[in-house]
């Protein structure tokens, strides 16, 4: 693959081009398996780098701080009636940086500092944002964590109650980056409403499996739906916050003039893009594909004698144990890596071993699903982990470069979008 499709970027910086180069081949090589990591459309790519990057934009279509708004208006009034329309919900906002910011806006919308704040403790499947210690949510608020049971690796839905009632908290986040199970938007519901709480689902990683049908909604049950756009939405790097008419004007005036200063419009027509793209009938069968492959791949794993953290998945995503095994998460990971398989290492509920050499593995099937494989390929991808991992162990790197060839081999015969020479 060469630069060439970038000419301008070519002669201006070639050195800059060539790393773009190199990362195009990576991506269309490798089997790409970090659940929260996708490849968009060359539409979505296209409207991600338009001249709309040129445009200084505070405020909401019809209230900006600068002239000059005709088509950033409509563009962003678009990707809002599109989200609405998608997710069914009364209000959304297309701004937020990412999905951290937009976490932080909705403490600025309804939390004070010191306020306490609950979520799932970060290794157990939560995110930083949800109040854990290192992150300004955990320095700034008060935050309480919950986990998941130890029998089985699921949320312990009275833990959870009885934690709530406890501290009775400003937040309740629900949601995570290592869940493969189904969140019970309408158990939390009812928890929040006992305990006085804002509710918000944290749907970043299973955003299009929601639009796709392939996951229940908590639109219904929560106060504030949060989300990233470029994880299973297939979306670019951005975030949007989604609420009831009620909050719409809080979450709104958080996120500016509260948190940030000018959209990012180019990411917001990215999004409309995706959002578009979501909406189309092709989208709900790649949901629901998403979750079929996750599942084979689950039925595979176990095959090859793996433990999974709460035994399989209903979703996009896999957290593999290797506590049993003889490599740790991070030597499996670096394994995988150079056998062209990109994973990333991630602790399991109750980890003997530090975050940064942790005991799991964490791996998903949206992007292998965008690029077409299926169910059938499933038991292949399980084998290369498993030949991977039994390769980290004996050190043998002939056999790591071997698989790396059979990855290279098959992905070739699986075009990724917005990659043409993949
Ligand atoms: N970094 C994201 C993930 O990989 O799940 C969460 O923010």
């Amino acid at each position: 693959m060469s630069a060439s499709r970038h000419p301008a970027l070519l002669s201006t910086d070639p050195e800059l081009a060539s790393f773009v180069a190199a990362e195009e081949v990576l991506q269309a090589q490798t089997l790409r398996l970090i659940p929260s990591e996708n490849y968009v459309s060359a539409a979505v790519l296209e409207a991600s780098g338009t001249v709309l990057q040129n445009k200084y934009s505070e405020g909401y279509p019809g209230r900006r701080y600068y002239e000059g708004q005709q088509n950033i208006d409509r563009v962003e009034a678009l990707a809002i009636e599109r989200a609405k329309g998608l997710f069914g919900v009364d209000h959304a906002n297309v701004q937020p940086y990412s999905g951290s910011p937009a976490n932080l806006a909705v403490y600025l919308a309804f939390a004070k500092p010191g306020d306490t704040v609950m979520g799932m403790a970060l290794p157990m499947g939560g995110h930083l944002t949800h109040g854990w210690g290192v992150s300004a949510t955990g320095s700034w608020f008060r935050g309480v964590q919950y986990g998941v049971r130890a029998d089985t690796g699921l949320i312990d839905y009275d833990a959870v109650r009885d934690l709530a009632l406890a501290e009775r908290p400003k937040l309740i986040f629900c949601g995570g980056t290592a869940l493969p199970r189904t969140i019970d938007f309408a158990a939390f519901a009812e928890i929040a409403r006992e305990a006085g709480s804002i509710l918000v689902a944290d749907v970043a990683h299973i955003a299009g499996l929601i639009a796709g049908g392939a996951h229940p909604s908590p639109v219904d049950h929560v106060d504030v739906v949060s989300t990233t756009t470029h994880k299973t939405l297939r979306g670019p790097r951005g975030a949007m916050l989604m609420c009831r008419e009620e909050h719409a004007k809080a979450i709104d005036k958080a996120v500016f003039p509260g948190l940030q200063g000018g959209p990012h419009n180019q990411t917001t027509a990215g999004i409309a893009v995706a959002l578009h793209e979501a909406a189309q009938p092709s989208f709900t069968a790649y949901a629901h594909q998403v979750v079929a492959n996750a599942k084979a791949l689950t039925a595979a794993l176990l095959q090859n004698g793996f433990d999974l953290v709460s035994g399989g998945t209903d979703n996009h995503l896999i957290l593999i144990d290797l506590t049993g095994k003889d490599v740790p998460g991070k030597i499996a990971a670096k394994a995988l890596d150079r056998a062209g398989i990109v994973v990333n290492y991630n602790t399991v509920p109750f980890d003997p071993r530090k975050p940064f050499d942790p005991s799991g593995v964490r791996i998903g099937t949206p992007s292998l699903t965008s690029r077409g494989l299926s169910t059938e390929h499933m038991p292949l991808v399980a084998d290369w982990i498993a030949r991977s991992v039994d390769a980290a162990a004996k050190g043998d790197e002939q056999a790591l470069a071997a698989i790396r060839a059979e990855v290279t081999d098959l992905m070739a015969a699986f075009p990724a979008p917005g990659l043409p020479l993949s």
